[in-house]
């Protein structure tokens, strides 16, 4: 039921993709949302690029299936890794953080398939006339860097403004949220947060313990005086960053106090001090499974649901 031009276009079986989470989404959750038939990707994110070469060659030993990798575009390195993935022959690319029309020809050039973030219909529409294959609309509900919109507003708006496939990401976590970025338009969904308590995800147990005890109300927008707002799950760091912002303190000390943020929690396990990046959808993810399960799940219940409202009695009838 939800085959869609993303799964034709990739070669993927179900209209999946696991949000490249910085620091986060290596070798072992691309793979294992790859073979489960959704698109695994590798965050680049600011790591260097031999490690980002390292990554994709792990993964390309672990699956057979496609699998891309997400630039982070205010990273030193992007350019470098822009080139990097060319030559490693990466099939899809998607980026974050900003506007990556400057690679799209070399990247059109080695056949890569590009699928930009974007955080608003212009962005969108300039992706789309510069040449990319689909665009991600994710809406401020998710977790890490937001834009200002939500998916609820975002996606119906990018969907009526583009003629490529728009993929929903922000706030999706089960097969409702599946189930309803398709009624919106959407060809696809992108999940980051439930993705991050899968069994393959390597991040410290401190970690997927915040997530699965996380309500709904328990995270936070900080940082939004440095133009990089992050949606985080709420402890000590995110209420040194409120109090930052109270005092309209120096753009330096939110860089101080960043510094080093997210592998402090993602490897260390410090989920005081560190940075818990995790979407508002969280308060839903409460189970730990391997990423086929949460694959399977989801789009069993999007099926499910849409089955039920579709039969007499799922919906009012005259
Ligand atoms: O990129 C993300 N999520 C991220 S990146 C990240 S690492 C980081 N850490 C601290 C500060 C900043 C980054 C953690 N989470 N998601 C995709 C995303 N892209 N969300 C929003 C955007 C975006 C924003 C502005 C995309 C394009 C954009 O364009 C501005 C322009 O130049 O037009």
């Amino acid at each position: 039921m939800f085959k869609s031009k993303i799964c034709d276009l990739i070669g993927i079986k179900y209209p999946i993709f696991q949000g490249g989470m910085a620091w986060v989404a290596d070798s072992s959750l691309a793979a294992a949302v790859s073979n489960a038939g959704g698109l695994g990707i590798i965050a680049a994110a600011n790591a260097p690029t031999e490690y980002v070469r390292e990554q994709i060659r792990k993964t390309k030993e672990l699956t057979d299936k496609p699998f891309g990798v997400d630039i982070m575009l205010l990273s030193s390195n992007a350019d470098e890794v822009a080139q990097m993935v060319c030559n490693e022959g990466v099939k899809v690319v998607t980026t974050g953080a900003g506007n990556p029309g400057k690679y799209i020809n070399k990247w059109k050039e080695h056949g890569i398939i590009v699928i930009p973030v974007v955080p608003s219909v212009a962005l969108a529409v300039r992706m789309e006339r510069t040449g990319a294959d689909a665009v991600i609309a994710e809406g401020c509900e998710s977790g890490g860097h937001v834009g200002e919109l939500t998916t609820m507003a975002l996606v119906p708006q990018v969907v009526s403004e583009v003629n490529i496939p728009v993929i929903a990401a922000g706030g999706i976590g089960d097969g409702r949220g599946v189930a309803a970025a398709f009624m919106l338009g959407a060809e696809g969904v992108q999940v980051g947060t439930r993705f991050l308590v899968a069994k393959e995800c390597t991040i410290h147990e401190n970690y997927k313990k915040k997530v699965l005890n996380a309500k709904d109300i328990d995270t936070v927008v900080t940082g939004r005086p440095t133009g990089h707002p992050v949606r985080v799950i709420k402890n000590k760091l995110a209420r040194q960053f409120q109090l930052l912002e109270k005092e309209c303190a120096a753009l330096e000390k939110y860089e101080e106090l960043g510094r080093g943020a997210l592998p402090r929690a993602v490897r260390d396990g410090d989920i005081d001090m560190g940075s818990v990046m995790a979407g508002q959808i969280a308060g839903l993810v409460n189970k730990e499974q391997t990423s086929a399960e949460i694959v399977e799940e989801m789009f069993a219940e999007a099926e499910a649901v849409i089955k039920r409202m579709l039969s007499r009695g799922g919906l009012c009838q005259e």
